[in-house]
C-alpha cells in the first residue's frame, strides 16, 4: 500500500557525497528546490550514529510534504517513522521485508525487466532501474540503458525510478524514457547550491 506518491526528484542524502556539509542541511535545500522524495543512505556509519540526521530529514520531509525512504535497514526505516524502505538485490528480499515493515512502501533496485516484474509481484510498491548512465557514486553497479528503462516501464505497473548518472544534461532524456521520478546523489548532493539544482532537475517533470 502506498501512503505517497513516488515522481518526480528523488534526491539521495548520501553523508559522503555532501562535501562536508550537514546532510540535513542539504537535504533542506534540496528539497526547497522541489525535491518530492528524499531517501537517507549511509553505508559508512552504524545505524545508531546515523540516528539523528535520518530523524532531522524526516522532519524536514514532512514539513515539505515529500516522501521519505530509508536506505537498506527496515529497523531504522521503522525507527525514524520513515515513508518506506529501499532495498537492493542483496539486502533481504521483500518477502522477509513485508513482515518487518507492514503497509510501510518497499522500494526496489532492480537491473533487468526479469527482475522488475518480480520485485513487483513479490509486493514491491516501485523499482528503480540502474545504472542508466556511467555513475561515480556507487561501486559495482550493473549498466542498464535508456532503452532498458523503456522496457521495465512497459512491464510493470508501479512507479519506476530511473537512477545513475542523472544530472542536468540528460534528466530529460529519462522522462521521455517513461521514468515516474529520477533519482540523484552527486548532481545534488555535490551541487555548489543543492537548492537550485534540484530547482533545475525539478523542471524536467513539468
Ligand atoms: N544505484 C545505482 S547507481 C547509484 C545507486 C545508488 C548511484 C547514483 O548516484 P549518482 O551520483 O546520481 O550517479
Ligand atoms: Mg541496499
Amino acid at each position: 500500500m502506498q501512503h505517497r506518491q513516488i515522481r518526480g526528484l528523488y534526491v539521495i542524502i548520501d553523508p559522503g557525497a555532501c562535501a562536508g556539509r550537514s546532510p540535513a542541511e542539504v537535504a533542506r535545500m534540496a528539497l526547497d528546490g522541489g525535491a518530492q522524495v528524499v531517501q537517507w543512505r549511509d553505508k559508512r556509519r552504524d545505524k545508531g550514529d546515523q540516528l539523528d540526521d535520518a530523524r532531522a530529514i524526516r522532519a524536514l520531509c514532512r514539513t515539505h510534504g515529500a516522501t521519505f525512504i530509508v536506505n537498506d535497514h527496515a529497523d531504522l526505516a521503522l525507527a525514524v517513522g520513515a515513508d518506506g524502505v529501499h532495498v537492493g538485490q542483496h539486502d533481504l528480499p521483500l518477502g522477509a521485508v513485508r513482515p518487518i515493515v507492514g503497509s510501510m512502501m518497499i522500494g526496489v533496485s532492480t537491473n533487468t525487466v526479469g527482475e522488475a516484474r518480480r520485485a513487483e509481484a513479490a509486493g514491491a510498491d516501485y523499482v528503480a532501474v540502474g545504472a542508466i548512465f556511467p555513475t561515480r557514486s556507487k561501486d559495482l553497479t550493473r549498466a542498464a540503458s535508456l532503452e532498458r528503462l523503456r522496457e521495465v516501464r512497459g512491464a510493470v505497473r508501479i512507479p519506476v525510478v530511473a537512477i545513475g548518472g542523472i544530472g542536468a544534461s540528460n534528466i530529460s532524456d529519462v522522462v521521455a524514457a517513461g521514468a515516474d521520478a529520477a533519482a540523484v546523489i552527486s548532481a545534488v548532493c555535490g551541487a555548489a547550491s543543492p537548492e537550485r539544482a534540484a530547482r533545475e532537475l525539478t523542471a524536467a517533470f513539468r
